[in-house]
């Protein structure tokens, strides 16, 4: 079993489909170990996506990803980050897979309901921005 981190955006957060998108992911297999409800400031948000900095929708993203709450997740499962990502779909909604969590809640690429750790690297730096080790003990 790994662990991964996915974030429920503010787009899916304010639609009011949090809930639906955890059940989701529970239904598919993945336990949840650790949970918050918070809302980023520039500050987080431009170093979370800081490998993005040169990107033209950088600031774009930045500024929806501070707009209202979002919920990082920590998740387990066998192979969590490709399950994840697996799970997600495509970036822009109009390309992911039926049964995906952004074909089913995103309003676009921009706007597209969740984030999910790209590889176990960056899943255990992501988990740790978000949560401290005791936050993660809740469940063992
Ligand atoms: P993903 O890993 O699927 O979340 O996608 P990326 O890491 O490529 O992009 C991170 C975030 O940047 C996306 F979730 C949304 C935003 N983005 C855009 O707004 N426009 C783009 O063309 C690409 C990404």
């Amino acid at each position: 079993m790994t662990h991964t981190l996915a974030i429920i955006k503010p787009d899916a957060v304010a639609a009011g489909n949090a809930g639906r998108i955890i059940a989701h992911l529970e239904e598919r297999g993945f336990r949840l170990l650790a949970a918050r409800m918070t809302r980023l400031t520039r500050d987080q948000a431009s170093e979370f996506y800081g490998v993005h900095r040169e990107r033209p929708f950088y600031g774009e993203l930045v500024e929806f990803m501070t707009s209202g709450a979002v919920m990082p997740l920590v998740l387990k499962a066998e192979s969590a980050v490709g399950k994840l990502r697996e799970a997600i779909g495509s970036t822009d909604p109009a390309e992911a897979a039926d049964g995906t969590v952004r074909k089913l809640y995103a309003e676009s690429k921009a706007r597209n309901a969740i984030h999910a750790s790209d590889s176990d690297e960056n899943a255990a730096n992501e988990i740790h921005f978000f949560f401290s080790d005791a936050d993660l003990l809740a469940t063992r």
